[in-house]
């Protein structure tokens, strides 16, 4: 049987496959359900220093080709959300915790709050597509985001990995600010910026206008950057984007992957899907001759 088993930074993963950030990702009996399903880890929703609501209804909107969301990065906090960790570690749960901030302060403290409540890593927004102060308008500041993860990673003793989006052009140079802050992972991308209108009202479906379209729509584009990121940086790619397939997940770690995030994808199969998006990974292996995931890993580059 190959080995499916995945060694992110020092996260021991049982496979490849990952709740991404924002889906069921809000409480411990939720982050459970998942791992109990197959998931070799989880993400949590984001979380940051203060509670906040997030924006008012329709944060959400499915179209032809994907969903459109703007959520709006409701939390209870971190100190709140604590509590959910503890939970979830207790039970044995793989738990990365993602995390926000509108400063760098923020996501230093927010981080340790994170790690002291047992988060085995944490996962930096710095790519949320649609909220004003942080994210993309953090993550596409290169020289800021090398100083978000520096302090962060001097704050903390868990693994850091760093989420980007798609919309900063020069994703390889964002790729080495990350690492140049000592990251020890990479995690692309985030939702794509976004809007539906409905044709009838002749106005924006969701409250906030612009949201972040997720789904296969944006698989290519996700694994163009797990591409290009391959090429630029020497630590652990995370591959995120429209897996639905276990085709997809193959993709993603031909192009550089070392793990694959989950998360429309469960709108589509339910959670099933990390089981058999795992056995088709498996079956792949197997009937290729590959011994291992790794020895698939990258192998779309080069001769
Ligand atoms: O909460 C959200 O609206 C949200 C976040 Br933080 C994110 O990173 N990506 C996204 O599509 N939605």
């Amino acid at each position: 049987m190959p080995d499916l088993r995945v060694d992110l930074s020092g996260i021991h993963m049982r496979n490849p496959t990952m709740l991404a950030s924002g889906v069921l990702g809000s409480s411990a009996p939720m982050l459970m359900r998942v791992f109990d399903e197959g998931a070799g880890a989880v993400v949590s929703k984001s979380v940051g220093l203060k509670p906040r609501a997030g924006y008012p209804n329709p944060t959400i909107v499915e179209t032809d080709c994907g969903f459109v969301n703007a959520m709006g990065l409701p939390n209870p906090g971190a100190e709140k959300f604590a509590e959910e960790v503890r939970m979830a570690k207790r039970a044995g749960v793989e738990l990365i915790a993602s995390v926000f901030g509108f400063t760098t302060e923020e996501y230093v403290r927010t981080s340790a709050v994170m790690e002291e409540a047992g988060a085995d890593a944490v996962e930096l927004n710095l790519s949320c597509p649609h909220v004003v102060g942080t994210g993309t308008e953090i993550g596409s500041q290169p020289d800021l985001v090398t100083e978000v993860v520096r302090q962060v990673k001097d704050a903390t003793s868990v693994p850091i990995f760093a989420k980007i989006g798609a919309s900063y052009p020069r994703v390889r140079e964002l790729g080495s600010a990350i690492e140049k802050g000592g990251a020890d992972g990479i995690t692309a991308i985030n939702t794509v910026k976004a809007a539906v209108i409905d044709i009838n009202t002749r106005k924006p479906i969701l409250a906030n206008v612009f949201g972040g379209l997720s789904g296969p729509a944006i698989r290519p584009l996700a694994t163009r950057c797990v591409y290009e990121l391959y090429d630029g940086v020497s630590i652990p790619i995370i591959g995120v984007g429209g897996i639905v397939e276990w085709k997809d997940a193959v993709e993603f770690i031909l192009a550089g992957a070392t793990a694959v995030q989950i998360g429309t994808g469960i709108a589509k199969r339910g959670l099933s899907i990390f089981r058999e998006i795992t056995e088709g990974i498996e079956r792949y292996l197997i009937e290729n001759g590959f011994e291992s995931i790794e020895d698939l890993r990258g192998l779309a580059h080069g001769g």
